[in-house]
């Protein structure tokens, strides 16, 4: 069994004083850093938007960050501006190490759709392309980690689950963003869908 350990979302927008700050969010980056070495596929995931992007609140006007709206694939929350292409927020955060990493896939760059997961975008449809790259690499089973438990490792494990992959969280290795009773929710669907929620 080859496990992949999926490292998500690591960036400065979702970190302190980023635009989209997850409560302790860069307390995720040690205990990464140390995981590195016990997983023999490493891929991480970097939230990668065009400037004006649909998901932005800043689009819609009339509307606030954490909205929910109704968009052709679904309901959308809406956030403030992040992770723009290019800019400092989309870096990794800077102590992250980054060399380990075999992959590193960008996702969300599609201006009219978001993608929280790192194997479909937000119409659960269209693939990034990770479940090819895992699977031409022998990988069975994988392990999720980094920001924000409650949005893109949530989505990211639950598509993985979906898949057939074995899937674990380690839940010290993430931060939540927790809108809205959002956190407890994600814990329940990914237990729910067989996920292993390591404390
Ligand atoms: C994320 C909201 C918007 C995440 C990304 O990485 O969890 N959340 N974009
Ligand atoms: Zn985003």
């Amino acid at each position: 069994m080859t496990t992949a350990l999926l490292v998500i979302d690591v960036q400065n927008d979702f970190c302190r004083g980023g635009a989209l700050e997850v409560p302790d969010g860069d307390a995720v980056v040690p205990r990464i850093n140390a995981m590195l070495a016990d997983y023999p596929v490493r891929a991480f995931t970097q939230d990668w938007h065009p400037e004006r992007h649909s998901s932005f609140a800043s689009e819609h006007p009339g509307h606030q960050p954490l909205e929910v709206i109704e968009m052709g694939y679904g309901p959308q929350v809406l956030w403030p501006d992040h992770c723009v292409q290019g800019t400092h927020g989309a870096a990794f955060h800077p102590d992250l190490r980054t060399d380990p990493a075999d992959l590193i896939l960008r996702k969300g760059f599609r201006r009219e759709i978001d993608s929280y997961s790192a194997f479909f975008e937000n119409d659960h449809a269209t693939p990034t392309g990770l479940e090819g790259y895992l699977r031409t690499r022998g990988v069975t089973s994988v392990v999720c980690a980094g920001l924000a438990t409650d949005f893109c490792v949530r989505w990211s494990a639950l598509d993985a689950a979906r898949l057939g992959f074995e899937v674990a969280v380690a839940l010290d290795a993430c931060r939540g963003l927790d809108a809205d009773g959002s956190l407890a929710a994600a814990l329940d669907a990914m237990r729910q869908a067989g996920v292993a929620l390591q404390t």
